[in-house]
């Protein structure tokens, strides 16, 4: 039986096509996918569209994250796997945090989209899509070849939360900085197996979960942040969960003032994670002077994990009915490959 693949369609600039008669982008009809690409009846798969009403990616948003969930859990029993069509923009968001919303993942779940419209003759678009649907349906031993959530873009197949887009003009405009990629795409489609995360069990069945605390905020660190400024950052009543973004392997100024903010944010129950600003290695806030401070004042080494991975996670496990000590652990070990160890 020929593979079943589910393309949800949400929208970026994927989804546009030139107006005839203006020359305008308008969206394009994905439900008629057949009938503009007569050649996906090629591919040995069958595949089935749902359109969602198209948003530019920078309007995504968590609960939108949690409506995607959502349709791919009431689709998954009839489906071998999704292909997600998004915007570039905010596209390593969504991967990530469906990443962590789908819990006892067996499917492949293949993010996709492009820099030029699928309706401009040198889009990239095209390729995309048609790989991405191969590689959602590729199976050996009946099973799925890639049974996680993935990002494939200009010949590259990525671990969706080790991704970042690197590039709003380049058409290989994504990057997975400490993580190889999935599979390479050339003549072949080659598969680094031993990378690719293995299924526990079959018999597990997909649930997913849809609370996710928004109270989280990313704090970009440089000389001259003023003292006052940070503070009040801290202090937000919002505030449940802080992302540091630090230098190098995880360092900080060793100022009193900035040691004793963030070690009180701690005492007061705020989640604070610190990963690195470089886009390559990661946390070891044991190395400096200025990194051992912070591991003192409370704050959980991000290793390598990229800030959408570190967003995303916080807001899944801040958003689950566990314990503070329960979270802890999660934080401190890859729950879906997010960092190395
Ligand atoms: N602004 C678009 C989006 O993210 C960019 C793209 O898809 N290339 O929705």
């Amino acid at each position: 039986m020929k593979p079943s693949i589910l393309v949800i369609y949400t929208g970026g600039t994927i989804g546009m096509k030139t107006d005839p008669d203006n020359g305008t982008l308008i969206p394009f009809d994905f439900g008629d996918i057949y009938d503009e690409f007569p050649y996906l009846r090629k591919l040995d798969v069958e595949i089935e569209v749902i359109s969602c009403p198209p948003v530019d990616s920078a309007n995504v948003t968590p609960a939108f994250w949690v409506q995607l969930a959502t349709l791919i859990r009431d689709n998954y029993a009839n489906h071998d796997g999704f292909v997600i069509l998004h915007g570039t923009d905010t596209m390593c968001y969504t991967a990530s945090a469906l990443s962590f919303m789908c819990e006892n993942l067996t499917k492949p779940i293949v993010f996709t989209g492009s820099q030029i419209p699928i309706g401009v003759l040198r889009t990239d678009g095209r390729e995309n899509l048609i790989t991405a649907i191969e590689i959602a349906a590729a199976r050996q031993d009946g099973l799925p070849v890639v049974p996680e959530v993935s990002l494939y873009f200009h010949n590259k197949l990525l671990r969706a939360n080790r991704t970042t887009k690197h590039s709003a003009e380049q058409l290989d405009a994504f990057r997975s900085n400490n993580y190889p990629p999935l599979a390479e795409v050339g003549v072949k489609i080659h598969y680094n197996k031993s990378v690719i995360r293995k299924i526990e069990s079959q018999s597990n069945t997909l649930t997913i979960s849809t609370e996710l605390e928004t109270g989280v905020e990313v704090i970009k660190i440089f000389p001259g942040m003023s003292p006052r400024i940070f503070s009040s950052l801290l202090h937000l009543d919002a505030v449940k969960g802080v992302i540091l973004e630090t230098y190098g392997s995880g360092n900080a100024p060793v100022a009193e003032w900035f040691t004793h903010t963030l070690a009180d944010t701690v005492n007061r129950g705020i989640v604070t994670i610190n990963i690195t600003q470089c886009p390559n290695g990661s946390v070891e806030m044991e190395r400096y002077e200025t990194g051992i401070n912070l591991l003192h004042a409370g704050v959980i080494s991000g290793r390598d994990m990229t800030t959408e991975a570190a967003v995303t996670k916080l807001m899944y496990l801040l958003g689950k009915p566990i314990t503070a000590s329960e979270r802890l652990l999660l934080l401190n070990k890859p729950i879906r490959g997010e960092f190395s160890r």
